[in-house]
């Protein structure tokens, strides 16, 4: 008999880990016939938002970009894509990036359809435009080596220049593989499992995560991980990049 009492979710002050089996649903104006869970947020203490959508094929999710510009991806499933005129068909792995200020509309998806969401409040750049609205597949983007492992292979889906302020990548983990050094860093991550499992060290916490589980790891949180098991781990993570660290 499972215990309802008892969770692997834990949420401190420098980190969170959310499993599905603490879900409770949100309801967001414009997204409609769908199931939202808010899994990080500013409430948390951090500085991004991050969600899960699962959706049917009666869903509807339809917006204005304000502050924060808008990442999604798709976890399973798929749907189509929209900013202004015409939409792209995105089918599991395809993602698109929705800069501040653009109205969006994302409907006809196979039933069961899930979705990762990242948003951030997009912080300017002198010099530099806001970016264009993106689509992609992470089919597309090659896998590169990690700091020299070939067991590690980090995927980044978000171009790799001064306009952006947020990267979202897909690291993946053969069997043993693991992060070469604790990280210690300013930067904050909001990551989402696509398979696999593996041990997190978050701080002086040692956590089993697997396919499923969300990580959110504030500035400074260190941070290592370790993949178990006979398939790859993968994950999906948010970063915070490219701006100056402090107040000038
Ligand atoms: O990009 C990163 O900081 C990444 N290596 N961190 C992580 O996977 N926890
Ligand atoms: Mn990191």
């Amino acid at each position: 008999m499972e215990i309802s009492a008892l969770t692997r979710s834990v949420v401190k002050k420098s980190h969170a880990l959310i499993s599905p089996d603490g879900y409770i649903n949100s309801v967001v104006p414009g997204w409609k016939d769908c199931t939202v869970n808010v899994i990080i947020n500013e409430q948390m203490g951090a500085r991004f938002c991050q969600t899960i959508v699962t959706c049917g094929t009666g869903t509807v999710l339809t917006g204005k970009t304000l502050q924060s510009q808008l990442f999604f991806y798709v976890v399973s499933g798929g749907c189509k894509a929209g900013v202004g005129d015409g939409s792209v068909k995105l089918s599991k792995g395809g993602y698109g990036y929705i800069p501040v200020g653009k109205t969006y509309r994302l409907d006809g998806f196979e039933e069961g359809t899930q979705l990762l969401t990242f948003h951030k409040v997009y912080e300017p750049l002198e010099g530099f435009s806001v970016p264009a609205v993106l689509f992609g597949s992470a089919a597309d983007v090659a896998g590169n080596e990690y700091l020299g492992d070939p067991a590690l292979r980090l995927q980044v889906l978000l171009p790799d220049e001064p306009a952006f302020d947020m990267a979202v990548n897909i690291f993946t983990y053969d069997p043993g593989g693991h992060l070469p050094l604790v990280e210690t860093h300013i930067m904050e991550h909001g990551l989402l499992y696509l398979a696999g499992q593996g041990v997190y060290r978050l701080d002086q916490d040692w956590y089993p995560v697997r396919k499923g589980d969300c990580i959110w790891m504030a500035p400074y949180c260190q941070q290592w991980f370790t993949a178990m098991g006979k398939e790859p781990a993968v994950y999906i993570y948010y970063k915070n990049v490219n701006r100056f660290p402090t107040t000038i």
